[in-house]
């Protein structure tokens, strides 16, 4: 027996020997022409983002529109409700356009519209249901949502996408294959080819609570999310069409932050844990070990609802910019809801808001020194054939270029000194993501003659950077500044040498 074994182990080596001369000239000739690392450009840190989810990040803040039957309603989950399609009943033609130029006008850079919320009614001409706005009986709500806004946002150099319910109480299939088959996905599909250039497709979680579903009386439909929504279908489907478009939620490309309070953890990885349609472990903060890249977005409110409501009362300008600081800030991207009425416009009072809102970032992070200021660092990584790694790339306005230390470095200090004594509110500092999140712990100091020096932003964690992170002087609430001559950032702990793109001073 053993001796029959040795014969077929004999028999199997000769064979793979065989087989590896005949691969010899094919794969190891291949092997050979793999260029050297001319650019001696750092070993990605696993996972990296797809490129897709590194333009996602750089849109960085954003409109969300919901508007629908709830505007005319009053409601914000018309599930039970099941209003018939004549009450979408918009008293002027819905502009979309003008919901952007507001977005626009406090320096958000897309838009998300809501065209289908839970109570499943359509705001397209859509052939997989007769609940949509053909069918509202009024001229003004003929107007095709998801068509003027993509039209709207591509005009005003915005990016734009849009939000479906995948949960339908008003459709009579929910709950069944055909629903997936005949409905969601085709529903998908249709708003997909409202653009090949959109940036999220929004998915929310909420499903399989109580709707009429078709019927008189009210019914829950339970479903399993991880498995109903065909995810790894749907995610092929759109991106067949819209190549860089992010499935947020249930599509598994990007997470909920786990609050729509407008904050993100002050310690927030981009790479987490997640079992195919199910939620993410911990959402918050990401997890230091994840396997995926699965980036958080942030969505909250500028009103009391999601939909709009008469009398209710907007956020503060200075909670708006304390929410961007505890997003943005916090390597999160922000989706700021502001609710068209009904006349399917943003009224006055948001107008007003949102343009006060993009002044306040204007004073307070328009005016970047750091460019001013002679920069040095403890080590850089030495230049590759077409490529630096030198302090001057984190100053430049090249998104590609970035620094660098060289292998194994994993603290470095990096020193600015500034053309005169001038007073810091804020230190923005930025990741060269593409290589992987790497940095664990840092913290920034100024100094007025380069020998004494103070912690800046001392009660605030400053444990991880990723895409984007605004370190403020004192808190997220309050303006606080220090007069300062040199400001340096130490970076003390990171899984691999550090990467940066961009360090701002404002
Ligand atoms: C939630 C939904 O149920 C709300 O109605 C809203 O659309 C919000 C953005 O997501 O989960």
């Amino acid at each position: 027996m053993i001796q029959q074994l040795l014969k077929t182990s004999a028999l199997l080596c000769g064979l793979s020997l065989f087989a590896l001369q005949g691969m010899a000239q094919s794969t190891f000739e291949l092997i050979d022409e793999v260029p050297a690392n001319l650019d001696n450009e750092p070993a990605p840190v696993h996972p990296v983002p797809h490129p897709r989810q590194v333009e996602w990040m750089r849109t960085e803040f954003y409109g969300f529109f919901h508007y629908g039957m709830n505007t005319f309603t009053g409601n914000e989950w018309g599930n039970e409700l099941d209003a018939p399609a004549t009450t979408y009943k918009p008293a002027k033609v819905p502009n979309p356009h003008q919901w952007l130029e507001v977005a626009q006008s406090a320096h958000m850079k897309g838009g998300i519209a809501v065209v289908k919320h839970h109570d499943g009614f359509c705001l397209w001409p859509t052939k997989t249901t007769d609940y949509n706005i053909t069918n509202c009986g009024n001229e003004n709500g003929q107007a095709n949502i998801p068509e003027l806004f993509g039209k709207a946002a591509q005009e005003l150099g915005m990016k734009y996408g849009f939000y479906v319910s995948p949960w339908d109480a008003h459709d009579y299939r929910y709950g069944s294959a055909e629903y997936v088959n005949e409905v969601f996905l085709k529903q998908c599909k249709e708003l997909a080819d409202y653009g090949s250039d959109q940036f999220e497709m929004w998915f929310d979680g909420a499903n399989g609570g109580k709707g009429k579903y078709g019927g008189t009386s009210l019914t829950t439909r339970e479903i399993d999310r991880a498995t109903y929504y065909d995810v790894p279908n749907l995610r092929d489907l759109i991106h067949g069409i819209s190549p860089n478009c992010v499935l947020w939620g249930v599509g598994g490309e990007a997470r909920w932050i786990g609050t729509e309070e407008g904050h993100a953890g002050t310690t927030n990885w981009c790479t987490d844990n997640r079992e195919e349609g199910k939620d993410q472990s911990n959402a918050q903060s990401g997890n230091e070990n994840g396997w995926m890249w699965l980036p958080g977005e942030s969505d909250a409110k500028s009103t009391g609802g999601w939909f709009w409501h008469s009398g209710e009362t907007l956020k503060t300008k200075a909670e708006l910019f304390t929410m961007y600081l505890e997003t943005v800030g916090r390597n999160s991207t922000f989706i700021l809801n502001i609710p068209p009425d009904k006349n399917g416009e943003i009224p006055a009072a948001t107008v007003k808001r949102m343009k006060e809102l993009g002044d306040l970032l204007d004073t307070r992070l328009g005016n970047n020194i750091a460019p001013t200021a002679t920069v040095t660092a403890s080590n850089t990584r030495s230049a590759g054939a077409n490529r630096t790694y030198d302090v001057a790339n984190l100053i430049d306005t090249d998104i590609e270029s970035y620094f660098a230390t060289e292998d194994g470095v994993k603290d470095v200090t990096i020193t600015f000194e500034l053309p005169a004594e001038t007073a810091v509110h804020y230190v923005v500092l930025q990741e060269h993501i593409q290589l992987g999140q790497r940095v664990k712990a840092f913290n920034i100091e100024t100094s007025l003659d380069g020998e004494s020096w103070t912690k800046f932003g001392a009660t605030v964690p400053q444990t991880t950077i990723g895409y984007k992170r605004i370190i403020p002087k004192s808190s997220t609430t309050s303006y606080g500044s220090v007069k300062a001559k040199y400001v340096r950032v130490n970076i003390t702990d990171a899984k691999a040498c550090i990467t940066l793109d961009n360090i701002e001073i404002y």
